[in-house]
């Protein structure tokens, strides 16, 4: 008996897919089907599948072509898979021509000609581009063009701002379609928007485009009050529109692993959190301007209370802060956060003036995880317990400055229709903005 073997994701299953099956199974007697899983997809770049993986081997399975489907998981499975199965021929579509060479030493490699005129990317597209505008000409906006190239479906037409030649450098700098210094013309021109502008900004703006019925991608602190911040999240399910808070952190696939690892049990109860974010920054930066809102808790806080609301929850019975101001600048150059629970504490530290180790340790009652510096950049982390020979290892791609999976999400929302999303909830982000807002009041604020 010929076996034959071919891989694909099969999103949004069409014409092409079907040709390519049929052409496969006709190399042999018996066609296997291996279907991506979605992490091998988020690893090997594919951030826009739509259907899940049920959906995808049902339609597999609906063709009556494959006499057996499985997974594929992993980076160099195609091998260990054509041993395993005794597979005779390897099919691939022709855009993957020359790249399956080397399975050759293993089985018969053969590149079937595309199908002409569709594709999932063209199905996806078929809604139209999601017209994106940047607010802000920052460090943040000029990563975010960049990262916005390997998200399918959006584009960035245009940036609005305050200073003409700033905007002009930054549109010719990008290749934008426009830039505009009149924010109604500039909401004119596009479907959403990306708030990257100083914090004490965000809330007017992001007011005004859900007002104008456009989604909203808004840097963090969104806001620096939860009145406001409940305020816009009324406002965006009112009008219909995605509002998302952009803690990358959040959306990073390693992060969302590790989140389910630690709820699991794996590490017993949690106890206790410690979560370090410091970023040593110089100058006269909008970080360390008060009148910018600045300081450390504004700057970084985000990320540490997102882990510790992810991780044990909302109901918090006390918070403190232990805070090293700069008293000319009158901003925080380091702040230590202490969230007591009823069966838990977490301590958070964030600086801007003070160096540490960023890392981030979880302890449980069996054990506990360590998630080595940059831990908001989640890629590797360890459970290990008292027995080391028990220890586990777990690894997750973060690619580039990662905001891809935010904007991502953004856009998967949008084609939903959705307008929450578990990996971070309104409620979660208006209690984070309520922890930053009860040090910017000086509630338990005790300096050193
Ligand atoms: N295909 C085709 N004609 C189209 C579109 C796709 O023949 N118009 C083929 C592709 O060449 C591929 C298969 O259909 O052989 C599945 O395509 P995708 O779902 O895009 O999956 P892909 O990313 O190509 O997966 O390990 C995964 C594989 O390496 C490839």
């Amino acid at each position: 008996m010929k076996k034959v073997i071919t891989y694909g994701t099969f999103d949004l299953f069409h014409e092409g897919h079907y040709r390519l099956l049929e052409r496969a199974k006709e190399l042999g007697d018996y066609l296997i089907v291996g279907v991506t899983s979605e992490n091998y997809d988020r690893s090997r770049g594919k951030l826009n599948v739509q259907d899940s993986l049920m959906k995808r081997i049902e339609n597999v399975k609906a063709t009556g072509l494959a006499d057996e489907i499985i997974i594929e998981e992993y980076e160099g499975q195609k091998i260990d898979d054509i041993k395993k199965y005794k597979v005779d021929v390897f099919a691939i579509g022709s855009d993957w021509k020359g790249k399956f060479d080397y399975l050759k030493e293993y089985c018969e490699v053969v590149y079937l000609e595309r199908t002409k005129g569709i594709s999932s990317t063209q199905l996806r597209n078929s809604k139209g581009i999601l017209r994106i505008g940047v607010i802000g000409y920052g460090r943040i906006a000029n990563r975010f063009i960049k990262e916005s190239k390997y998200v399918s479906r959006v584009n960035v037409e245009g940036v609005f701002g305050l200073n003409p030649d700033s905007l002009k450098e930054f549109a010719e700098k990008h290749e934008l379609a426009f830039y505009s210094l009149d924010f109604d013309e500039f909401l004119d021109k596009i479907d959403a928007v990306y708030v990257a502008s100083p914090h004490l900004t965000h809330y007017d703006y992001v007011k005004k485009s859900l007002e104008r019925g456009k989604h909203v991608l808004c840097e963090k602190p969104m806001v620096l009050s939860s009145v406001q911040a409940r305020e816009l999240y009324q406002l965006a399910e009112k009008n219909r529109c995605v509002l998302l808070e952009a803690i990358k952190t959040a959306f990073a696939p390693g992060f969302i692993r590790l989140i389910g690892i630690a709820k699991s049990g794996l590490i017993g109860k949690i106890k206790n959190i410690d979560a370090t974010f410091t970023k040593l920054v110089e100058g006269d930066l909008r970080e360390l301007r008060a009148d910018c809102a600045g300081g450390s808790m504004t700057e970084l806080a985000s990320y540490p209370l997102l882990a510790f609301i992810k991780l044990l929850g909302q109901d918090i019975e006390k918070v403190e802060f232990y805070s090293y101001y700069d008293e000319e600048k009158k901003v925080d150059l380091f702040t230590k956060i202490n969230l007591k629970y009823k069966e838990a504490i977490a301590t958070g530290k964030v600086g801007l003036g003070v160096k540490s180790e960023g890392d981030l340790i979880i302890s449980g009652t069996k054990g506990y995880i360590y998630v080595p510096s940059p831990w908001w950049k989640t890629e590797y982390f360890e459970v290990r317990y008292e027995d080391f020979n028990k220890n586990k290892r777990y690894c997750e791609s973060f690619e580039g400055d990662g905001l891809r999976y935010e904007l991502a999400e953004f856009v998967s929302m949008i084609d939903k229709g959705e307008y929450q999303t578990y990996k971070l909830t309104p409620s979660e982000s208006i209690k984070i903005i309520e922890i930053i807002e009860k040090f910017i009041k000086g509630e338990n604020v005790e300096r050193i």
